[in-house]
Formats: structure tokens, C-alpha cells, sequence
């Protein structure tokens, strides 16, 4: 390990006192020099997802002035847990250092953005992309080619600049895109994923049907972008 880079505390780096008669001024200090790091690592990501949240609320509205109606139906995010970035490091044999997740892990913060209509993310993903500030590092677009799963979604990697008490930062944040119904199938197909002890064969059916429910929930989302299409013409005479 570099000697400038900073280990991520583990239980078998920093283990309790077990006497009753603890210096906990200076326990707390040990704590503070060991986890602190640590924290500000993911205030910087929980920033970056604020960022993104609000840049994708002010289009969502910004956007509703041009159609009809706002695109987005709702924004979830979340920043990874500490446990899921060292076991993402592990699992990928990356050193267990702060300067590695900034380096390697490019989901730490993810947003999830969802719309009623699939040509709702197009638009909306040009206009967020358009912002000068905004890198794009890497498209996976999973609506036109999904994945062997049934899995649909457009996914981004983007840098942005978050704007701490130290000065400008730029972090990465995973954007998944996707319509209702795909975030319906992903929800449910991720149960599955991470459903231990299946019995294989039962796994293998579930994965069928749901790899046909996919296929129906597309055309469904089809359909509804047609019906919308019709409401809107029918609107304009
Ligand atoms: P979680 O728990 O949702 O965060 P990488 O993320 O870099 O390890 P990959 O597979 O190249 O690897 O990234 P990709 O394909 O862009 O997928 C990243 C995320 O998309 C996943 O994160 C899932 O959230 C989602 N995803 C991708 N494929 C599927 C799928 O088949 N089904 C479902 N339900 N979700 C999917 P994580 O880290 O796997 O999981």
C-alpha cells in the first residue's frame, strides 16, 4: 500500500478495548482519525446524488412547460453502503483504500430516474447530457439492446462537480433511466437475483417467464407512446 493512501477501517484493523478502564477521549479521537475520512468520502457522493437530483427536477419541470405533462415520475437514489464498496473492492481484487473506490467504483452514487414514457428518457437524457458541467464517461443503453435477462433500461456514467467547503470535486454517479413498467420488471427479477437457496429448476422457470414478461411490458410501453402520441394529436385539432 502507498503510504498516502488511506486504508478503509476494517473491524480487524481497529478492535475494542476490552478493559473497563478505556481512555475513551482517546478512543474517540483513534475513531474520529480512522472513520472520518470515510464519512466525508460518502458526504461527497451523497452531494453528487443532490446535485444530480435536483438538475434532473428542474428539467422535469423546465420540460413540462414544452409538453404536456411532467416526464418524470420519480427520482430514487441512494449512496452504496461501506459493507458493498469493500465487498465490490474484494470481489474485484482493488486495494481496500479510499483512493481506490474514487478511482475504481463508478456506481458508489446511484440515481434512478423514472418515466411514463419511453421517449420521455431520450429527451431527458439529451437536455441532462447538454449540461456543460456534466462529462459523460459511459452509455449502456439496455432499452435498445437488452439485456439476455429481459433487463431494459438506459444507463449513464457521468462525472459532475460538487462544490465543498475544500473547493470543486468532480464524482461520479450511475444514472439508471428507465419507464414504470421497466422499473417494475427490475424490482421483482431483482428479488429473484438475489433469492439464495432456489431450487435451479424453479429459478430457471421463474427466469422464462420473466424474461416473457419483459418482452409483454415492452409492448405495453410501446402501446401507451402510441395512445399518448393519439391523445396529444387529437389535442392539437
Ligand atoms: P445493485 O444492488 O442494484 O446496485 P458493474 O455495476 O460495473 O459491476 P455491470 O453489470 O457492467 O457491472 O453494470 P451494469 O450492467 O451497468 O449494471 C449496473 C446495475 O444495473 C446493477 O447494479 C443493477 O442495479 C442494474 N442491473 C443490471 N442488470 C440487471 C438485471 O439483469 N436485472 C436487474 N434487476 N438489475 C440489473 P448491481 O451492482 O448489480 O446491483
Amino acid at each position: 500500500m502507498n503510504r498516502n493512501d488511506t486504508p478503509l477501517p476494517t473491524a480487524s484493523t481497529k478492535p475494542l478495548p476490552e478493559n473497563d478502564h478505556v481512555n475513551i477521549d482517546q478512543l474517540l479521537e483513534e475513531l474520529h482519525a480512522d472513520f472520518d475520512p470515510v464519512y466525508n468520502m460518502l458526504m461527497n457522493y451523497q452531494c453528487a446524488v443532490m446535485e444530480v437530483e435536483t438538475r434532473f427536477n428542474i428539467l422535469n419541470n423546465r420540460l413540462s412547460i414544452q409538453g404536456e405533462q411532467n416526464p418524470i415520475e420519480s427520482i430514487k437514489s441512494r449512496v452504496k453502503s461501506l459493507d458493498s464498496i469493500i465487498r465490490k473492492l474484494e470481489k474485484r481484487h482493488l486495494p481496500i483504500e479510499l483512493e481506490s473506490v474514487e478511482e475504481n467504483l463508478k456506481d458508489v452514487a446511484g440515481v434512478r430516474v423514472v418515466f411514463s414514457f419511453v421517449d420521455d428518457i431520450y429527451r431527458t437524457a439529451e437536455s441532462f447530457l447538454a449540461q456543460e458541467d456534466i462529462t459523460l464517461i459511459e452509455r449502456k443503453d439496455y432499452i435498445k439492446n437488452p439485456k439476455p435477462s429481459g433487463y431494459r433500461s438506459l444507463h449513464l456514467i457521468i462525472k459532475i462537480p460538487i462544490y465543498t467547503e475544500n473547493g470543486k470535486k468532480d464524482m461520479y454517479v450511475e444514472i439508471q433511466m428507465r419507464t414504470i413498467a421497466m422499473d417494475f420488471w427490475a424490482s421483482l427479477e431483482h428479488k429473484l437475483r438475489y433469492k439464495k437457496n432456489l431450487n435451479p429448476q424453479k429459478a430457471e422457470e421463474l427466469a422464462e417467464s420473466l424474461k416473457e414478461c419483459a418482452e409483454t411490458s415492452a409492448k405495453l410501453d410501446e402501446k401507451m407512446l402510441r395512445i399518448r402520441d393519439r391523445i396529444a394529436e387529437d389535442l392539437q385539432d
